[in-house]
Protein backbone atom coordinates (compact mmCIF):
# COMPACT_ATOMS: atom_id res chain seq x y z
CA UNK A 1 0.00 0.00 0.00
CA UNK A 2 2.56 2.47 0.97
CA UNK A 3 4.79 1.50 -1.63
CA UNK A 4 2.40 1.78 -4.57
CA UNK A 5 1.33 5.31 -2.75
CA UNK A 6 5.03 6.65 -2.94
CA UNK A 7 5.14 4.96 -6.67
CA UNK A 8 1.67 7.11 -7.46
CA UNK A 9 3.26 10.30 -5.94
CA UNK A 10 6.34 9.83 -7.59
CA UNK A 11 5.12 9.58 -10.93
CA UNK A 12 3.11 11.89 -10.91
CA UNK A 13 6.02 14.44 -10.20
CA UNK A 14 8.28 12.20 -13.01
CA UNK A 15 5.72 13.77 -15.85
CA UNK A 16 7.54 16.78 -15.26
CA UNK A 17 11.12 15.94 -14.27
CA UNK A 18 11.96 12.41 -15.42
CA UNK A 19 14.86 12.44 -13.21
CA UNK A 20 13.53 12.17 -10.16
CA UNK A 21 11.43 9.18 -11.32
CA UNK A 22 14.71 7.64 -12.46
CA UNK A 23 16.08 8.50 -8.87
CA UNK A 24 13.19 6.84 -7.13
CA UNK A 25 13.72 3.71 -9.13
CA UNK A 26 17.18 3.82 -8.60
CA UNK A 27 16.82 4.26 -4.82
CA UNK A 28 14.43 1.36 -4.81
CA UNK A 29 17.12 -0.37 -6.75
CA UNK A 30 19.54 0.22 -4.34
CA UNK A 31 17.37 -0.86 -1.34
CA UNK A 32 15.90 -4.05 -2.89
CA UNK A 33 19.76 -5.10 -4.00
CA UNK A 34 21.17 -4.34 -0.36
CA UNK A 35 18.66 -5.88 1.32
CA UNK A 36 18.74 -9.39 -0.50
CA UNK A 37 21.90 -9.29 -0.65
CA UNK A 38 21.85 -8.51 2.34
CA UNK A 39 20.19 -12.15 3.70
CA UNK A 40 22.56 -14.31 5.12
CA UNK A 41 22.20 -17.22 2.35
CA UNK A 42 22.83 -14.94 -0.25
CA UNK A 43 25.62 -13.95 -1.86
CA UNK A 44 26.38 -10.35 -3.59
CA UNK A 45 25.16 -11.91 -6.90
CA UNK A 46 21.36 -11.91 -5.14
CA UNK A 47 21.58 -8.06 -6.31
CA UNK A 48 21.91 -8.01 -9.61
CA UNK A 49 17.85 -8.98 -10.36
CA UNK A 50 17.36 -5.74 -8.23
CA UNK A 51 19.89 -3.78 -9.81
CA UNK A 52 19.08 -5.08 -13.43
CA UNK A 53 15.53 -4.66 -12.52
CA UNK A 54 16.17 -0.89 -11.38
CA UNK A 55 18.24 -0.06 -14.61
CA UNK A 56 15.46 -0.93 -16.59
CA UNK A 57 13.09 0.43 -14.84
CA UNK A 58 14.85 3.85 -15.06
CA UNK A 59 15.71 3.60 -18.67
CA UNK A 60 12.10 2.58 -19.60
CA UNK A 61 10.68 5.23 -17.28
CA UNK A 62 12.57 7.77 -19.38
CA UNK A 63 11.73 6.72 -22.86
CA UNK A 64 7.49 6.19 -21.77
CA UNK A 65 7.90 9.67 -19.99
CA UNK A 66 9.80 10.68 -23.46
CA UNK A 67 7.30 9.47 -25.40
CA UNK A 68 4.34 11.02 -23.20
CA UNK A 69 5.93 14.16 -23.08
CA UNK A 70 6.63 14.11 -27.13
CA UNK A 71 3.06 14.19 -27.38
CA UNK A 72 2.33 17.32 -26.00
CA UNK A 73 3.89 19.24 -28.91
CA UNK A 74 7.68 18.69 -28.72
CA UNK A 75 7.33 17.27 -32.16
CA UNK A 76 7.94 20.29 -35.21
CA UNK A 77 8.13 19.07 -38.13
CA UNK A 78 5.60 16.55 -39.66
CA UNK A 79 8.00 13.21 -39.17
CA UNK A 80 7.53 9.77 -39.99
CA UNK A 81 4.66 7.73 -38.33
CA UNK A 82 5.78 6.15 -35.41
CA UNK A 83 2.25 3.85 -34.98
CA UNK A 84 4.58 0.38 -35.23
CA UNK A 85 3.29 -1.79 -38.37
CA UNK A 86 4.73 -5.52 -38.85
CA UNK A 87 7.93 -6.43 -37.50
CA UNK A 88 11.66 -4.83 -38.44
CA UNK A 89 14.72 -7.18 -38.24
CA UNK A 90 17.37 -4.27 -38.00
CA UNK A 91 15.90 -3.50 -34.84
CA UNK A 92 16.51 -6.57 -33.26
CA UNK A 93 19.75 -7.24 -34.07
CA UNK A 94 20.92 -3.85 -33.11
CA UNK A 95 19.30 -5.07 -29.40
CA UNK A 96 21.97 -5.93 -27.62
CA UNK A 97 21.85 -4.64 -24.01
CA UNK A 98 19.13 -6.04 -21.07
CA UNK A 99 17.31 -2.76 -22.05
CA UNK A 100 16.84 -3.14 -25.18
CA UNK A 101 15.63 -7.00 -24.93
CA UNK A 102 12.76 -5.41 -22.38
CA UNK A 103 12.57 -2.96 -25.54
CA UNK A 104 12.29 -5.32 -27.84
CA UNK A 105 9.44 -7.25 -26.05
CA UNK A 106 7.72 -3.74 -25.33
CA UNK A 107 8.01 -3.49 -28.93
CA UNK A 108 6.78 -6.90 -30.27
CA UNK A 109 3.66 -6.74 -27.67
CA UNK A 110 2.83 -3.09 -29.32
CA UNK A 111 2.98 -4.26 -32.60
CA UNK A 112 0.89 -7.59 -32.03
CA UNK A 113 -1.76 -5.21 -30.89
CA UNK A 114 -1.49 -2.54 -33.53
CA UNK A 115 -1.22 -5.94 -36.54
CA UNK A 116 -4.43 -7.03 -34.39
CA UNK A 117 -6.14 -3.68 -35.01
CA UNK A 118 -5.18 -3.64 -38.13
CA UNK A 119 -6.64 -7.00 -39.06
CA UNK A 120 -9.88 -6.47 -37.00
CA UNK A 121 -10.47 -2.86 -39.05
CA UNK A 122 -9.50 -5.22 -42.55
CA UNK A 123 -12.03 -7.67 -41.38
CA UNK A 124 -14.50 -5.54 -40.47
CA UNK A 125 -14.23 -3.49 -43.59
CA UNK A 126 -17.11 -4.63 -46.84
CA UNK A 127 -15.09 -7.61 -48.32
CA UNK A 128 -16.35 -6.24 -52.00
CA UNK A 129 -14.23 -4.88 -54.06
CA UNK A 130 -14.49 -1.14 -54.17
CA UNK A 131 -17.25 0.16 -56.92
CA UNK A 132 -15.64 -0.22 -60.46
CA UNK A 133 -15.26 3.17 -61.64
CA UNK A 134 -17.05 4.82 -64.61
CA UNK A 135 -14.31 5.26 -66.97
CA UNK A 136 -12.34 8.81 -66.05
CA UNK A 137 -10.07 6.81 -64.84
CA UNK A 138 -6.08 5.35 -65.07
CA UNK A 139 -6.29 1.86 -63.18
CA UNK A 140 -3.68 1.31 -61.03
CA UNK A 141 -2.37 -2.24 -62.78
CA UNK A 142 -2.55 -0.39 -66.26
CA UNK A 143 -1.04 2.69 -66.54
CA UNK A 144 0.24 3.69 -69.78
CA UNK A 145 3.67 1.78 -70.00
CA UNK A 146 5.93 4.88 -71.40
CA UNK A 147 4.57 6.16 -67.97
CA UNK A 148 7.70 3.86 -66.57
CA UNK A 149 11.04 4.17 -68.26
CA UNK A 150 13.51 2.77 -65.80
CA UNK A 151 12.18 0.30 -63.01
CA UNK A 152 14.20 1.19 -59.79
CA UNK A 153 11.33 3.77 -58.94
CA UNK A 154 8.12 2.11 -59.83
CA UNK A 155 5.36 4.94 -60.92
CA UNK A 156 3.04 3.60 -59.03
CA UNK A 157 4.24 3.44 -55.45
CA UNK A 158 2.92 -0.26 -54.02
CA UNK A 159 0.74 0.68 -50.80
CA UNK A 160 3.31 -1.74 -48.80
CA UNK A 161 6.35 0.79 -49.48
CA UNK A 162 4.55 4.34 -49.56
CA UNK A 163 5.86 7.04 -46.86
CA UNK A 164 4.19 7.28 -43.49
CA UNK A 165 3.85 10.71 -41.82
CA UNK A 166 1.93 11.31 -39.12
CA UNK A 167 1.43 12.55 -35.44
CA UNK A 168 -0.31 9.60 -34.05
CA UNK A 169 1.47 7.16 -31.75
CA UNK A 170 -0.78 4.17 -32.26
CA UNK A 171 -3.01 4.03 -35.52
CA UNK A 172 -6.78 4.67 -34.22
CA UNK A 173 -9.46 2.06 -33.62
CA UNK A 174 -12.05 2.10 -36.12
CA UNK A 175 -15.80 0.51 -35.79
CA UNK A 176 -16.43 0.98 -39.30
CA UNK A 177 -20.27 -0.01 -37.96
CA UNK A 178 -20.52 3.25 -35.90
CA UNK A 179 -17.89 5.43 -38.17
CA UNK A 180 -19.75 8.37 -40.33
CA UNK A 181 -18.06 11.44 -41.83
CA UNK A 182 -19.64 14.95 -41.37
CA UNK A 183 -19.74 17.96 -43.90
CA UNK A 184 -20.69 21.25 -41.51
CA UNK A 185 -20.02 24.69 -40.71
CA UNK A 186 -20.52 27.50 -43.38
CA UNK A 187 -22.99 25.09 -45.57
CA UNK A 188 -26.47 25.53 -46.01
CA UNK A 189 -27.28 21.69 -45.40
CA UNK A 190 -25.09 19.76 -43.18
CA UNK A 191 -24.27 16.36 -44.84
CA UNK A 192 -23.73 12.97 -42.76
CA UNK A 193 -22.08 9.76 -44.41
CA UNK A 194 -21.57 6.41 -43.54
CA UNK A 195 -19.10 4.38 -44.72
CA UNK A 196 -21.87 2.29 -46.84
CA UNK A 197 -23.27 6.03 -47.90
CA UNK A 198 -19.90 6.77 -49.62
CA UNK A 199 -19.56 3.40 -51.40
CA UNK A 200 -22.93 4.37 -52.82
CA UNK A 201 -21.70 7.46 -54.19
CA UNK A 202 -20.59 8.28 -57.86
CA UNK A 203 -16.77 7.21 -57.40
CA UNK A 204 -13.79 8.24 -59.79
CA UNK A 205 -10.02 6.97 -59.68
CA UNK A 206 -7.13 9.23 -60.09
CA UNK A 207 -3.38 8.83 -60.07
CA UNK A 208 -2.42 11.57 -57.75
CA UNK A 209 1.52 12.03 -56.63
CA UNK A 210 0.83 13.41 -52.77
CA UNK A 211 4.19 14.23 -50.42
CA UNK A 212 5.45 15.66 -47.56
CA UNK A 213 6.30 19.31 -46.65
CA UNK A 214 9.00 17.58 -44.77
CA UNK A 215 10.69 16.04 -47.14
CA UNK A 216 14.85 17.09 -48.17
CA UNK A 217 15.74 17.80 -51.45
CA UNK A 218 16.41 14.21 -52.50
CA UNK A 219 14.01 12.72 -50.18
CA UNK A 220 11.82 9.58 -49.95
CA UNK A 221 8.53 11.34 -48.50
CA UNK A 222 6.61 11.21 -52.05
CA UNK A 223 4.39 8.85 -53.30
CA UNK A 224 1.96 7.95 -56.53
CA UNK A 225 -1.01 6.49 -55.85
CA UNK A 226 -4.11 5.83 -57.63
CA UNK A 227 -7.16 6.87 -55.19
CA UNK A 228 -10.62 6.06 -55.87
CA UNK A 229 -12.86 8.33 -54.33
CA UNK A 230 -15.96 11.11 -54.34
CA UNK A 231 -14.69 13.60 -55.71
CA UNK A 232 -15.05 16.99 -52.63
CA UNK A 233 -16.64 18.96 -55.04
CA UNK A 234 -19.86 17.06 -55.80
CA UNK A 235 -20.58 16.89 -51.88
CA UNK A 236 -19.89 20.56 -50.91
CA UNK A 237 -22.05 21.51 -54.01
CA UNK A 238 -24.56 19.03 -52.33
CA UNK A 239 -24.46 21.04 -48.90
CA UNK A 240 -24.27 24.01 -50.57
CA UNK A 241 -21.10 26.26 -49.11
CA UNK A 242 -21.19 29.66 -48.39
CA UNK A 243 -19.71 32.08 -50.50
CA UNK A 244 -17.83 33.56 -47.14
CA UNK A 245 -16.44 30.25 -46.51
CA UNK A 246 -12.83 30.33 -47.07
CA UNK A 247 -11.24 27.33 -45.76
CA UNK A 248 -12.00 23.58 -45.86
CA UNK A 249 -11.01 22.21 -42.14
CA UNK A 250 -10.26 18.60 -41.91
CA UNK A 251 -10.01 16.85 -38.55
CA UNK A 252 -9.61 13.01 -38.13
CA UNK A 253 -10.96 10.66 -35.58
CA UNK A 254 -7.30 11.05 -33.47
CA UNK A 255 -7.65 15.00 -33.07
CA UNK A 256 -5.55 16.06 -35.89
CA UNK A 257 -6.24 19.36 -37.68
CA UNK A 258 -5.87 21.06 -41.55
CA UNK A 259 -7.37 23.11 -43.73
CA UNK A 260 -6.66 24.15 -47.47
CA UNK A 261 -8.51 26.77 -49.46
CA UNK A 262 -11.82 26.46 -50.65
CA UNK A 263 -11.01 27.24 -54.20
CA UNK A 264 -9.31 23.68 -54.38
CA UNK A 265 -12.01 21.69 -54.22
CA UNK A 266 -13.93 23.73 -56.42
CA UNK A 267 -11.46 24.66 -59.21
CA UNK A 268 -12.24 21.69 -60.91
CA UNK A 269 -9.09 19.45 -59.78
CA UNK A 270 -9.59 16.68 -58.67
CA UNK A 271 -9.65 16.94 -54.66
CA UNK A 272 -11.11 14.10 -53.16
CA UNK A 273 -12.52 11.93 -50.47
CA UNK A 274 -10.37 8.73 -51.05
CA UNK A 275 -11.60 5.39 -49.90
CA UNK A 276 -9.45 2.98 -52.10
CA UNK A 277 -5.66 3.24 -52.50
CA UNK A 278 -4.15 1.03 -55.64
CA UNK A 279 -7.17 -1.25 -56.08
CA UNK A 280 -7.14 -2.11 -52.29
CA UNK A 281 -9.39 -0.39 -49.52
CA UNK A 282 -7.34 2.49 -48.25
CA UNK A 283 -4.80 0.67 -45.54
CA UNK A 284 -5.60 2.25 -42.29
CA UNK A 285 -1.97 3.48 -41.82
CA UNK A 286 -2.95 5.59 -45.01
CA UNK A 287 -5.95 6.71 -43.22
CA UNK A 288 -8.85 4.01 -43.43
CA UNK A 289 -12.10 4.45 -43.78
CA UNK A 290 -11.57 7.63 -45.38
CA UNK A 291 -8.82 10.61 -45.66
CA UNK A 292 -8.81 13.50 -48.20
CA UNK A 293 -6.60 14.05 -50.95
CA UNK A 294 -5.79 17.30 -52.74
CA UNK A 295 -3.67 17.29 -56.05
CA UNK A 296 -1.00 20.26 -55.71
CA UNK A 297 -1.21 20.67 -52.55
CA UNK A 298 1.09 19.65 -49.09
CA UNK A 299 -0.21 16.91 -46.97
CA UNK A 300 0.12 18.64 -43.99
CA UNK A 301 -2.47 21.33 -45.03
CA UNK A 302 -4.83 19.07 -46.87
CA UNK A 303 -4.53 15.02 -46.72
CA UNK A 304 -6.45 14.34 -43.63
CA UNK A 305 -6.44 10.69 -42.89
CA UNK A 306 -9.06 8.96 -40.86
CA UNK A 307 -10.88 11.38 -42.09
CA UNK A 308 -14.31 12.04 -39.57
CA UNK A 309 -15.16 15.68 -39.70
CA UNK A 310 -14.78 18.66 -43.15
CA UNK A 311 -15.94 22.31 -41.44
CA UNK A 312 -16.25 25.16 -44.24
CA UNK A 313 -14.77 27.73 -41.97
CA UNK A 314 -12.50 31.02 -42.37
CA UNK A 315 -9.02 30.83 -41.84
CA UNK A 316 -9.58 32.85 -38.97
CA UNK A 317 -11.69 30.85 -37.33
CA UNK A 318 -9.49 27.53 -37.08
CA UNK A 319 -5.62 26.73 -37.70
CA UNK A 320 -4.54 23.18 -38.71
CA UNK A 321 -1.95 21.02 -36.45
CA UNK A 322 0.91 22.49 -38.05
CA UNK A 323 0.66 26.10 -38.41
CA UNK A 324 0.80 27.31 -35.01
CA UNK A 325 4.38 25.11 -35.19
CA UNK A 326 5.44 27.28 -37.55
CA UNK A 327 4.58 25.51 -40.62
CA UNK A 328 2.90 28.06 -43.63
CA UNK A 329 -0.61 28.38 -43.95
CA UNK A 330 -0.59 28.21 -47.69
CA UNK A 331 1.12 24.88 -49.24
CA UNK A 332 1.29 24.50 -52.58
CA UNK A 333 3.79 21.98 -54.01
CA UNK A 334 6.80 23.26 -54.79
CA UNK A 335 8.65 22.02 -58.44
CA UNK A 336 11.13 19.55 -57.59
CA UNK A 337 13.08 16.92 -59.35
CA UNK A 338 14.91 13.38 -57.72
CA UNK A 339 17.91 11.17 -58.94
CA UNK A 340 17.12 7.82 -58.18
CA UNK A 341 19.50 5.98 -60.59
CA UNK A 342 22.25 5.26 -60.13
CA UNK A 343 21.93 4.77 -56.50
CA UNK A 344 23.91 6.60 -54.06
CA UNK A 345 27.20 5.00 -53.31
CA UNK A 346 26.68 2.93 -56.24
CA UNK A 347 29.98 2.51 -58.56
CA UNK A 348 29.39 2.59 -62.61
CA UNK A 349 31.10 1.37 -65.44
CA UNK A 350 32.35 4.02 -68.00
CA UNK A 351 30.72 4.02 -71.06
CA UNK A 352 26.71 4.48 -70.97
CA UNK A 353 25.58 5.39 -68.10
CA UNK A 354 21.87 6.33 -67.13
CA UNK A 355 21.00 8.81 -64.73
CA UNK A 356 17.07 8.53 -64.26
CA UNK A 357 14.83 9.78 -61.61
CA UNK A 358 11.61 11.29 -60.99
CA UNK A 359 10.32 14.91 -61.63
CA UNK A 360 7.09 16.55 -59.91
CA UNK A 361 5.07 20.03 -60.08
CA UNK A 362 1.03 18.98 -58.72
CA UNK A 363 -1.07 20.53 -60.72
CA UNK A 364 1.18 22.69 -62.65
CA UNK A 365 2.83 19.40 -64.70
CA UNK A 366 6.36 18.69 -65.65
CA UNK A 367 7.61 20.57 -68.64
CA UNK A 368 11.54 19.70 -69.08
CA UNK A 369 13.71 18.13 -67.03
CA UNK A 370 17.52 18.88 -67.13
CA UNK A 371 21.01 16.73 -66.32
CA UNK A 372 24.58 19.17 -65.64
CA UNK A 373 27.23 16.86 -65.06
CA UNK A 374 30.42 18.64 -63.20
CA UNK A 375 28.60 21.90 -63.67
CA UNK A 376 28.54 22.06 -67.03
CA UNK A 377 26.19 22.54 -69.69
CA UNK A 378 22.38 21.73 -68.66
CA UNK A 379 21.25 19.28 -71.07
CA UNK A 380 17.63 18.14 -71.69
CA UNK A 381 16.57 14.29 -70.24
CA UNK A 382 14.04 12.04 -72.15
CA UNK A 383 10.49 11.90 -70.06
CA UNK A 384 8.34 9.57 -69.55
CA UNK A 385 4.70 9.65 -70.64
CA UNK A 386 2.60 12.64 -69.36
CA UNK A 387 0.02 10.69 -67.17
CA UNK A 388 -1.20 13.57 -65.92
CA UNK A 389 -0.33 17.35 -64.54
CA UNK A 390 -1.24 15.43 -60.65
CA UNK A 391 1.72 12.82 -61.03
CA UNK A 392 5.25 12.82 -61.23
CA UNK A 393 7.32 12.43 -64.27
CA UNK A 394 9.94 9.69 -64.43
CA UNK A 395 13.02 10.79 -66.59
CA UNK A 396 16.13 9.54 -68.02
CA UNK A 397 19.25 10.78 -69.31
CA UNK A 398 22.27 8.39 -71.30
CA UNK A 399 25.35 9.70 -70.46
CA UNK A 400 28.87 8.82 -71.87
CA UNK A 401 30.45 8.33 -68.77
CA UNK A 402 34.67 8.25 -69.01
CA UNK A 403 36.42 7.08 -65.57
CA UNK A 404 36.35 10.04 -62.76
CA UNK A 405 34.37 11.26 -60.01
CA UNK A 406 31.71 13.28 -60.87
CA UNK A 407 28.67 15.39 -59.37
CA UNK A 408 25.16 15.27 -60.85
CA UNK A 409 22.72 17.51 -60.42
CA UNK A 410 18.56 17.78 -61.90
CA UNK A 411 16.27 20.46 -62.06
CA UNK A 412 12.68 20.51 -63.69
CA UNK A 413 11.15 23.17 -65.27
CA UNK A 414 7.24 23.03 -64.46
CA UNK A 415 4.49 24.09 -67.06
CA UNK A 416 4.21 27.17 -65.58
CA UNK A 417 7.14 28.11 -67.31
CA UNK A 418 8.97 28.10 -63.81
CA UNK A 419 12.26 26.19 -62.96
CA UNK A 420 12.50 24.86 -59.55
CA UNK A 421 15.35 27.57 -57.77
CA UNK A 422 18.82 26.72 -57.56
CA UNK A 423 18.55 28.61 -53.63
CA UNK A 424 19.02 25.94 -51.00
CA UNK A 425 16.53 25.87 -48.38
CA UNK A 426 15.35 23.91 -45.67
CA UNK A 427 11.98 22.03 -45.52
CA UNK A 428 10.36 24.79 -43.19
CA UNK A 429 8.29 26.67 -43.36
CA UNK A 430 6.63 25.61 -46.59
CA UNK A 431 8.80 23.18 -48.27
CA UNK A 432 12.89 22.69 -49.27
CA UNK A 433 14.51 23.52 -52.49
CA UNK A 434 17.51 23.48 -54.17
CA UNK A 435 18.81 20.88 -56.94
CA UNK A 436 19.74 17.37 -56.33
CA UNK A 437 22.99 16.46 -56.51
CA UNK A 438 24.92 13.39 -56.11
CA UNK A 439 28.59 12.67 -56.29
CA UNK A 440 29.64 9.44 -58.29
CA UNK A 441 32.75 7.37 -59.26
CA UNK A 442 32.71 6.05 -62.29
CA UNK A 443 35.08 3.11 -62.94
N1 LIG B 1 -4.87 12.23 -39.13
C1 LIG B 1 -3.73 12.63 -39.71
N2 LIG B 1 -3.71 12.82 -41.06
C2 LIG B 1 -2.57 13.21 -41.67
C3 LIG B 1 -1.39 13.49 -40.92
C4 LIG B 1 -1.44 13.29 -39.51
O1 LIG B 1 -0.45 13.52 -38.78
N3 LIG B 1 -2.63 12.87 -38.95
N4 LIG B 1 -0.24 13.89 -41.57
C5 LIG B 1 -0.39 14.50 -42.89
C6 LIG B 1 0.87 14.61 -43.61
S1 LIG B 1 2.00 15.73 -42.99
C7 LIG B 1 1.10 13.94 -44.77
S2 LIG B 1 2.47 14.28 -45.71
C8 LIG B 1 0.17 12.89 -45.27
C9 LIG B 1 0.90 11.58 -45.45
O2 LIG B 1 0.03 10.56 -45.86
P1 LIG B 1 0.53 9.05 -45.88
O3 LIG B 1 1.04 8.73 -44.51
O4 LIG B 1 -0.62 8.22 -46.31
O5 LIG B 1 1.65 9.01 -46.90
O6 LIG B 1 -0.89 12.67 -44.37
C10 LIG B 1 -1.43 13.82 -43.78
N5 LIG B 1 -2.59 13.41 -43.01
MO1 LIG C 1 3.48 16.09 -44.57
Amino acid sequence: MFISGLALAVGAIARRRRVVGVIAIAIFGIIGGSITAGRPSQSAFAAIPSILGATIGCWLLWKLIGIITKNDGATQIPGESRAPLGWDRRRFISATSAAAVVSVVTTITARKIENQNIADVRAAAPDVLLPINTGTVTPQATFPAGAQIFSQTPFITPNDNFYRIDTALSLPRINIKTWNLQIGGMVRTPLQFSYEDLLARKMVEHTITICCVSNEVGGKYIGNGTWQGVLLADLLNEAGVDPRAEQIFGTSVDGWTCGFPVSAALDGRDAMIAIGMNGEPLPLEHGFPARVIVPGLYGYVSATKWLERLDLTTWDQAEGYWVPRGWSRDAPIKTQSRIDVPRRGEDVIASKVIIAGVAWAQHRGIEKVEVRIEQGPWRKATLALDVSDDTWRQWKYEWDATPGDYTIQVRATDKSGETQTQEVSPPDPDGATGYHTRSLTVL
